[in-house]
This record gives structure tokens, C-alpha cells and sequence, in this order.
């Protein structure tokens, strides 16, 4: 066996997200720093977050709290913790004036009223999962306020519609841990480190394949769904396309960024408006397909351009590879 070179016993680590940071705002010679500590704090709220659901099957911390959030539905202990490990980090960091969550009913305020962003999230997706040790995420959405600074934040701030946000994106707590965003300018996702402790660069400005073969979709309310899409998924079935559906917004999401797909949350009986959230689920992964160049639409238009009414509103979805969405539509 030949001896190893010294490039070969010590490979580079790669870039931290810190790192990535600091690069990404040096090339905005006016940027102040304080979306770039914002990015920080979430990706340290993610951290937090990832520990205690790797313990949740060893403390007491897995299954339903016995209460209900604002939505109506049954609350995991880890959603509740995972929000209060959010609010905190965000209210530690000082750059958020205001939270919308999708666990509380109103606007949370951080007292910090300087700071100049507003922050939507959905601290646990797919909380169905957690018990079953099934990917999760975190997905959150990040505005520049409206309001004037040093006063409290108001509704206009998070009713500004998607095209406004700065950034956004999404955690992904799966076989490993990814952290995916974008400020506007490409799609980029880092792998946690759990030795290190950091987030390194992995996913180099993602590009959502043009078209896939996965559709993703719960199967089982097809009678319950718009004729059009009835029609879309006979079509998938005929062309023998290949069914993935995690029920993990995030985890399914994310597949299909990376390998080309399309997820449908369509309007059904029980749910007409859809059953996703707007300001916390829609908009912020519809911004990061159309940032890799994929879509999302409503059935009538890109999610980005519907016009928000209410913090906990619900939307059908259709999103991921361009070609699957466009077909979606012509159905
Ligand atoms: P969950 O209810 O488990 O929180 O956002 C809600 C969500 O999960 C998505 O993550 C997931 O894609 C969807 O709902 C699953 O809904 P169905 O069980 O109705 O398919």
C-alpha cells in the first residue's frame, strides 16, 4: 500500500456556514451584518433543535403534549420545544423585532424593536413523524420590516407577500442534518458536523433538475381531489413515474429538490383551502424552488404572488421541478 500524501491524511474540512457567511456579505460592501447574525442565531436554533430530537427517544420528551396549537391540532412535546428554543435564540440575537409562528395564535415580540427583520417559521414540521424517527424539519421565512424601526412590529410587517422576503429556507432532520437557504442569489445546503459542531458547505448552489420522475402525494384522499389533479396523477401512474410521499414536508420537499420531482398538496373536501400554511410552509420553499429554478404555483399562479390576508392561512401547493409543475398546470 502506498503511503498516503499529507493533502491525503488531512483533508480540508470544507467551508463552515459562518465562513460562507462572512464571504457571502463581503460582496455587498454596504451590508451591516445583521441578516448575516440572523442567519446565525437559526442555524444555532437548528443545532439545539437537532440534539433534542436525537435524545427524544432516551428522555421524556417524544409524543403529544396533550394540547392543541392554534391550528386545532394535537401539539408533540418537540413542537413546543422547538419553538421555545427558536423564539429564544432569535430574541438572544437581537436582530428580529418580531416572530410569527406556526404554534401561536399571534405575533410574538422580541422586545428587541430595533432589529430590522421579522421572522415566520414553522418550528417542527411534520410532527406526525417525530415518534416514528422519520425525517423533520424546520422551515422559516425572513422579511425586511415595513413598520418604523424602534416601534413595535405590526401585521403589515408579515402580510408583505412572498415576493418580499430576504431569504428563506429550511432544516432538514434526516439521516443527517442539512440546512438549506437562499438570500435571493442561488440555493445552497450545508451538512451539520456533529463533531465539529458546524454546518459545512455541501450542497454548492443547488439547481432543481428541469423535470423527475417522482411525484409525491397522499394517495389516499385522490377521490377528494380537483378533477385536474385526479388527472395529473393517472397520467404519472401511466408513465409508471415513481411515488414518494414521506408526509414530511421538508424531507419531501428536499428529495425532490436534489433529484427532480413534484410535491401536491392540493385543496381536498375536508380542507378547500388547502391544508399547508402560507406564510410559514408555502412561501418560504416556493422561494427556494424558484431560486433553483423550479416552481411553485396554487393552481392558478406562482404562490409567490398570492396576496396574504390572514398570519395562518392555508394555500394548496404544487411545487419542485418546472417541467412537473407546468404539466400539473396544463391538467
Ligand atoms: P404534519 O401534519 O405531520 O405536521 O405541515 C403539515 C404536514 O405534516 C406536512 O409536513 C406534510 O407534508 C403534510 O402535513 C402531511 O399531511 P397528510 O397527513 O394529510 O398527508
Amino acid at each position: 500500500m502506498s503511503p498516503k500524501t499529507a493533502q491525503e491524511l488531512a483533508l480540508p474540512v470544507g467551508v463552515t456556514l459562518d465562513r460562507f457567511i462572512m464571504l457571502s456579505q463581503s460582496a455587498f460592501p454596504y451590508a451591516t451584518g445583521e441578516l448575516s447574525q440572523l442567519l446565525r442565531d437559526i442555524a444555532l436554533a437548528g443545532k439545539i433543535i437537532n440534539r433534542e430530537i436525537n435524545r427524544a427517544g432516551l428522555v421524556d420528551i417524544a409524543g403529544g403534549n396533550g394540547t392543541d396549537n392554534v391550528q386545532g391540532e394535537n401539539q408533540q412535546k418537540l413542537d413546543i420545544i422547538a419553538n421555545i428554543r427558536f423564539i429564544r435564540a432569535l430574541k438572544n440575537g437581537g436582530e428580529v423585532c418580531a416572530i410569527l409562528s406556526e404554534e401561536d395564535e399571534d405575533i410574538i415580540h422580541t422586545g428587541n424593536d430595533h432589529g430590522k427583520y421579522v421572522v415566520a417559521m414553522d418550528p417542527l414540521d411534520g410532527s406526525s413523524n417525530i415518534d416514528v424517527n422519520v425525517s423533520i424539519g424546520t422551515i422559516f421565512s425572513i422579511y425586511r420590516r415595513v413598520s418604523p424601526i424602534d416601534g413595535p412590529a405590526t401585521r403589515e410587517d408579515f402580510l408583505q407577500g412572498g415576493r418580499k422576503q430576504v431569504a428563506a429556507g429550511y432544516i432538514l432532520y434526516g439521516s443527517s442534518t442539512m440546512l438549506v437557504y437562499s438570500t435571493g442569489d442561488g440555493v445552497n445546503g450545508f451538512t451539520y458536523d456533529h463533531s465539529l459542531g458546524e454546518f459545512i458547505l455541501s450542497h454548492k448552489n443547488i439547481c432543481s433538475p428541469q423535470n423527475g420522475t417522482i411525484y409525491s402525494v397522499n394517495d389516499g384522499y385522490i377521490n377528494d381531489y380537483p378533477a385536474f389533479v385526479q388527472q395529473y396523477l393517472t397520467k404519472c401512474k401511466e408513465k409508471s413515474c415513481t411515488a414518494r410521499y414521506i408526509g414530511s414536508l421538508v424531507a419531501d420537499f428536499h428529495r425532490n429538490l436534489l433529484r427532480g420531482g413534484v410535491y401536491l398538496y392540493p385543496s381536498t373536501k375536508k380542507t378547500p383551502e388547502g391544508k399547508l400554511r402560507l406564510l410559514y410552509e408555502c412561501y418560504p420553499l416556493a422561494f427556494i424552488a424558484e431560486k433553483s429554478g423550479g416552481k411553485a404555483i396554487d393552481g392558478f399562479g406562482a404562490i409567490l404572488d398570492i396576496i396574504p390576508t390572514s398570519f395562518h392561512q392555508r394555500s394548496p401547493i404544487y411545487l419542485g421541478s418546472s417541467t412537473m409543475v407546468d404539466d400539473v398546470m396544463k391538467c
